[in-house]
């Protein structure tokens, strides 16, 4: 499958985590939106967060806590946790994966 959170979590693309768990890696947005804008991506392919909570809620809760050890990390406590699900929601890579945002860093 020719998936681009696959290759950066793998290690295929050379990218540089802000924070890892064990089922979870966290990295800076390409194109960031807001002053902090942090990826937080399962290891495993998962199509996005409905398929990951069907899949594995364990996985999920791991990936939950390492976003918001991100969000405490580098933001003041105000923050934004999203998942876009679908297209039509925004979604445009499909391997699920948090955003934290935050206007006010740390
Ligand atoms: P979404 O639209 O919710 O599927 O968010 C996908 C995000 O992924 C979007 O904000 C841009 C980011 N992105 C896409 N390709 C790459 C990449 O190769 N590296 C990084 N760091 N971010 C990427």
């Amino acid at each position: 499958m020719d998936c681009i959170f696959c290759k950066i979590t793998s290690g295929q693309i050379p990218t540089n985590f802000v924070a890892v768990s064990e089922h979870a890696v966290a990295f800076n947005d390409i194109s960031p939106r807001q002053p902090v804008h942090v990826l937080v991506v399962p290891k495993q392919h998962f199509n996005d967060v409905a398929d990951l909570n069907n899949s594995s809620p364990e996985i999920l809760a791991d990936l939950m806590a390492l976003a918001m050890k991100v969000a405490g990390d580098t933001s003041e406590g105000s923050f934004r946790l999203t998942f876009n699900t679908g297209k039509e929601a925004g979604q445009s890579v499909f391997h699920a994966h948090a955003h934290v945002t935050s206007v006010q860093p740390r």
